[in-house]
């Protein structure tokens, strides 16, 4: 069973949205394997988007990440990484696809909701730094009308 990163970001806390973005991966049939609700801090911001400082948004993007509370979770399912990200939708709102959480959400690339691992190595990467050793795993009991 693969796992994902996912974060409800500052936006969506602030709009009301945690409850609408957590029902629609839990509908799809991902598993939860942690969560918190947290104030990231300047540094945790850099460390997560360090693959980005060479970018000119990157320090929007920090403040934005540390504007106000987010939702930190980690998501288990089969293929989890392409199918947390493909419900999210394409990095900008703008040109997601209808129904997914980006395109029914949001509107502009800086204000785009939620951040999903893009990799393994990124899902392993952010895991540990974001939970450490907190998400475990437990036995879900409809997980045979789920997973074949
Ligand atoms: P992703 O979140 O879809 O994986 P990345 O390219 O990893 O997209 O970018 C990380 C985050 O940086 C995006 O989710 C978005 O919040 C922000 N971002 C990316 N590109 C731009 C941009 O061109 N302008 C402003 N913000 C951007
Ligand atoms: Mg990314």
């Amino acid at each position: 069973m693969e796992r994902t990163f996912v974060m409800i970001k500052p936006d969506a806390v602030q709009r009301g949205l945690v409850g609408e973005i957590i029902g629609r991966f839990e509908r799809r049939g991902i598993k939860i394997a942690a969560m918190k609700f947290m104030q990231v801090s300047d540094e945790l911001a850099g460390e997560h988007y360090e693959a980005l400082k060479d970018k000119p948004f990157y320090k929007d993007l920090v403040s934005y990440i540390i504007s106000g509370p987010v939702v930190a979770m980690v998501l288990e399912g089969s293929d989890v990484i392409k199918i947390a990200r493909n419900t999210m939708g394409i990095t900008n709102p703008a040109d997601a696809a209808p129904g997914t959480i980006r395109a029914d959400l949001a509107l502009e690339i800086g204000r785009n909701v939620v951040h999903g691992s893009d990799s393994v190595e990124s899902a392993a990467k952010e895991i540990e730094l974001w939970f450490g050793k907190d998400a475990f795993a437990w036995q879900r009991d409809v997980d045979t009308w789920i997973f074949e």
